[in-house]
């Protein structure tokens, strides 16, 4: 574990402040669990039956195996896609609710939520295959919303997912389907996976990993419809700007951080606030201000501009501010210990989904039928706490950062578009091929007190920028840089290598947008992540190659959750290389280590690597993207050379 906690001067005087009141925050937590059990770090240590925990001892005799035989690499391979199938479900339950809520929408038994981006709504059906010629708009939505519902429930194993059939290229639809991964249905493929994990069901690690990538399927799935019926019902994103960091809170005003990850509430009460200034007057404050945290935060940043608070690691810290009168949590990354930061304060934590209690927090049962009512209701709680508001308490660092944010595909390719409107991402091909940028990185996923909190994100993205390397962000990781203020124009001039500035002044140039582009583009939220490789998949396919071979790397500097492991998992399988900023738990089994790491790669084109140091990261990172340019080059020269013969 390092020595500094954050790299975030507002984090730091936060956590000056947690220490003279006596709260012990994450960071103190994180501490006390040193020094790991080596067991549990490496992946050996099965509690999968009752007759555990079973650690893999090889100097005892009958300790080289768990009490009923499992090898370390059966062990160490079902605990790897045991953490898939809990992102799978994370990810395509949310995916899942929106669906629900889009279908009453479209049947009209819901008043509260609407169709916001109808173009959408038909490029989607056409994608999915559902007929949109001469048909009412409703009747549309409603076939789009029962497809994505029918993802869930589908128990014939000779179909194919929807979604990622509709979306991913043929070539890897086609390695899907050699390797036996290819899902039928997402609620199938997790029990399934649940099921090769039991005790004495699955030995084979090959077989529980191929097991584990067919749920890493169903969350890319339930990832691209969570994000797609989410566009139609509250809009695409465009470039956005805003602030980022404790500062964006306000010392006069209703303060709501809106944390978790599911927009139908978080959207809601965004809707509700605009209305309701005038109750927070009459409470005596300037007006309602809203921050997210997590990704509802770059979901309500994404469309509405709202700013960030912070990210994952320093969510208690928001509390510490004082002036912190309300927390909506829907579900997802939200501390359980939020509570307790908040009984040092005024400040009210409001869960709202059946699934997400806190014991001794407000509970507040969110009803999506009636959505505008329950947003405003949360409102007033947060109105009501405002009241008790102890001024003196209030310690708000002045610390914020400028934002350029809401960068969708959509958005992306109309920027691109202003320079080729015929081909928009022909711009950045061209970009590459000439050499001005070196290829593309995604910075994603979460904070991991196992290091600095923010560290790694932030040293990475300048790293590779500084390298020529053209950026994508999402999650916390995109987070991090807001915070850090990376996430503007400025930041470009500072951190970009000749390369990458020349492009984004070709870009600005073109772009009329009122701020300059930031040095990372970003996608949204982590469930938004299919915004990426659908972006990669455009690239691909414009530069005639397949999707192992573009220049391109993902990369979780800080990841942590399950949800994390899951999207590692379906790039990898996508043919993208993964950085992992974390020593993951297949290092216990030399053997499933070899698998994700090295033979990955000879079947599906993508594999992971770990690797903690963010400098050393960024290295390999470039490394690879110039080793897949250069081989791409070498292939170039060689058909020319067939040509010229
Ligand atoms: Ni992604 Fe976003 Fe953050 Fe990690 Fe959690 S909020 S869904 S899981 S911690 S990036
Ligand atoms: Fe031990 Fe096997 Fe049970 Fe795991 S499944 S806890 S290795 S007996």
């Amino acid at each position: 574990m390092s020595e500094q906690r954050t790299i975030d001067v507002a984090a730091t005087q936060m956590l000056d402040k947690a220490k003279e009141i006596g709260f012990l925050t994450t960071f103190d937590r994180a501490k006390a669990q040193e020094p790991r059990c080596t067991f549990g770090n490496t992946g050996i240590c099965c509690r999968i039956c009752l007759q555990g925990p079973c650690r893999i001892l090889p100097k005892k005799p009958g300790g080289n195996k768990g009490i009923c035989g499992a090898a370390d690499y059966t062990i160490v391979a079902r605990n790897t896609v045991r953490y898939i199938a809990g992102g799978a479900a994370a990810h395509s339950d949310h995916g899942r609710e929106i669906a629900q809520v889009l279908l009453h929408v479209a049947e009209g038994h819901n008043h509260d939520y609407k169709i916001t981006d109808a173009d959408k709504l038909m490029r989607v059906a056409k994608n999915i295959g559902v007929e949109t010629e001469g048909r009412d708009v409703m009747d549309i939505c409603k076939d789009v919303a029962s497809a994505a519902l029918a993802e869930f429930g589908r128990v014939d194993e000779t179909q194919e997912l929807t979604w990622l059939n509709a979306y991913s290229p043929e070539e890897r639809l086609d390695v899907w389907r050699k390797t036996t991964i290819m899902p039928a249905g997402i609620n199938l493929s997790l029990a399934k996976l649940l099921h090769q994990t039991h005790i004495g069901v699955d030995a084979d690690p090959i077989n529980i990993i191929f097991g584990g990538l067919k749920a890493a399927l169903c969350d890319f799935n339930g990832q691209h419809l969570a994000t797609d019926l989410s566009d139609i019902l509250f809009g695409t994103g465009v470039p956005v700007v805003t602030e980022a960091n404790l500062g964006a809170i306000k010392a006069d005003k209703v303060n709501i951080a809106l944390h978790g990850h599911n927009p139908l509430l978080s959207q809601m009460v965004v809707n509700a606030a605009k209305e309701m200034q005038d109750e927070a007057k009459a409470a005596g404050a300037a007006g309602i201000n809203l921050v997210g945290i997590c990704c509802t935060g770059n979901e309500v940043l994404t469309r509405e501009g709202v700013a960030i608070a912070t990210n994952f690691a320093t969510q208690e810290l928001a509390v510490m501010t004082g002036a912190m009168d309300a927390m909506v949590v829907d579900v997802q990354c939200i501390m359980p210990s939020l509570r307790s930061a908040a009984e040092c304060f005024h400040t009210k934590i409001i869960t709202t989904m059946p699934i997400m209690k806190i014991p001794g927090s407000y509970h507040f049962a969110f009803d999506e039928d009636h959505a505008v009512d329950s947003a405003k209701e949360i409102i007033r709680l947060a109105i009501e706490a405002y009241k008790n508001r102890d001024q003196a308490q209030v310690n708000i660092p002045n610390i914020k950062n400028k934002v350029v944010a809401g960068f969708t595909l959509e958005a992306i390719l109309n920027i691109f578009g202003k320079i080729n409107p015929e081909n928009p991402i022909r711009v950045i091909v061209d970009a590459m091929e000439a050499g001005e940028i070196k290829g593309i990185a995604a910075l994603i996923g979460c904070n991991n007190l196992k290091g600095t909190h923010d560290h790694n994100h932030t040293a990475m993205a300048r790293e590779l920028a500084k390298n020529d390397i053209f950026l994508l962000a999402g999650g916390c990781s995109a987070q991090a840089h807001a915070l850090a203020g990376l996430m503007n124009g400025d930041a470009v001039k500072e951190y970009a290598g000749e390369g990458l500035k020349k492009f984004y002044a070709r870009l600005n140039a073109a772009a009329g947008l009122t701020e300059e582009l930031p040095l990372m583009f970003h996608t949204g939220s982590c469930v938004d992540y299919s915004r990426q490789q659908d972006f990669i998949n455009l690239v691909a396919k414009e530069m005639g190659v397949s999707i192992p071979e573009v220049p391109y790397v993902v990369s979780a500097p800080e990841a942590m959750s399950e949800k994390a492991v899951a999207i590692g998992s379906w790039n990898v399988a996508y043919g993208n290389a993964v950085h992992v900023g974390v020593i993951a738990p297949t290092v216990g089994s030399q053997l499933v280590n070899d698998v994700v790491t090295k033979v990955a790669e000879d079947v599906f084109g993508g594999f992971f690597f770990w690797e903690p140091d963010a400098l050393k990261a960024a290295a390999r990172t470039v490394e690879i993207i110039e080793e897949r340019s250069w081989k791409i080059a070498m292939r170039k020269k060689a058909l020319q050379a067939q040509e010229a013969e």
